[in-house]
């Protein structure tokens, strides 16, 4: 088993619509709220693994280069998981490749981690369920949890290690899509590990979304059910807002928006005035997805581009969830 790669394993990303936003424990990575996301098409990662005793440390390859940063702990964490259950005492080489459009700044760990979990698994030996894919999937970075599913996924917080994992809700295969509009960032990140760490000890609002997200949760649970898009968008876009005005209220102060973030969300205004169906959401950086029809998509891009460039504006649809390639 050692020694020889595994396949090679797709996950796509996934965007929140109900946010994770704050861990009850950081170690665990066992968030304060349920949370509900949509796996997308567009953008995704294809990682392969191979447990190798010539190897003196893990390596991460990322697009052909050799990776050191903080991506690389969150990878060793998971290869250190797959290793003790495995019983395997080599280091691993991964070898990754982003499939994200060019420029669009959009690489995300969700993506990543379900499919190093997928592959790094597999390179052991081990023949995990979805449950456990999504659990170890979770270790590396909470939102991966959720991108072993396609389509609609809720990852249920749970209490502790074994019982805080994804479940699938809905494959959404209905006339939904999600287009991005992708805008540059001048300031500095604050990651969202550190975002969330900060607002849960400083913003006295995090109770206020913690009381408020539940009621969230099965508001949009019912709307997909109803397959909803317009209550879909409007439930997405009130979680989203929330989530950012907790940030706001955070000792310093932070917040994920600039200039052309609040420039898009007032496009997203104006298209509902003219009559779409458009709600927006936005994560732990400055872009904008709009959450709309499908069947919309192209009318929603020309009206956009007369405003953004059009090699801003990416369109995405639901997703399938993590493949191994032949
Ligand atoms: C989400 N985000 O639900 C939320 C909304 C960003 C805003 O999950 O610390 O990379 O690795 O568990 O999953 C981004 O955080 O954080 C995220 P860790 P992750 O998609």
């Amino acid at each position: 088993m050692t020694n020889t790669p595994s396949k090679w394993v797709r996950a796509h990303t996934n965007i929140a619509l109900i946010k994770y936003w704050g861990k009850e424990n950081d170690e665990l990575i066992i968030p304060k709220n349920n949370s509900l996301s949509l796996t997308l098409d567009a953008f995704y990662t294809e990682t392969r693994v191979t447990f190798d005793d010539t190897l003196e440390k893990d390596t991460l390859i990322l697009d052909g280069e050799e990776q050191t940063s903080s991506i690389l702990s969150k990878v060793e964490g998971v290869l250190n998981l797959v290793r003790e259950k495995a019983g395997i005492t080599t280091y691993a080489l991964v070898e990754s490749k982003n499939y994200v459009p060019t420029a669009a700044g959009l690489a995300s760990s969700a993506s990543g981690l379900a499919a190093l979990a997928g592959a790094a698994s597999q390179a052991a030996g081990l023949d995990l369920s979805d449950t456990e894919l999504s659990r170890l999937a979770r270790r590396g970075s909470g939102s991966a949890s959720r991108s072993i599913y396609g389509g609609f996924a809720e990852w249920q917080k749970g209490t502790n290690d074994e019982d805080s994992y994804a479940v699938p809700v809905d494959d959404a295969n209905w006339d939904l899509g999600m287009l991005f509009i992708v805008v540059e960032d001048a300031k500095k990140d604050v990651s969202s590990r550190e975002g969330m760490r900060r607002t849960i000890e400083t913003s006295p609002f995090y109770q206020g979304w913690l009381d408020t997200v539940n009621e969230d949760l099965k508001a949009m649970k019912q709307a997909i059910s109803n397959q909803d898009i317009e209550e879909v968008g409007k439930i997405a876009e009130r979680n989203a807002m929330k989530m950012h005005a907790t940030n706001l209220g955070a000792n310093p102060p932070f917040t994920y928006w600039s200039p052309d973030s609040v420039r898009a969300m007032a496009a997203v205004r104006n298209l509902r005035e003219k009559g779409f169906t458009a709600y927006f959401t936005m994560d732990a950086g400055p872009n904008v997805k709009i959450v709309c029809k499908q069947s919309d998509m192209r009318d929603i891009k020309q009206e956009l581009e007369k405003e953004f460039d059009a090699h801003q504006l990416i369109e995405a649809r639901p997703g399938p969830g993590m493949t191994i390639l032949d």
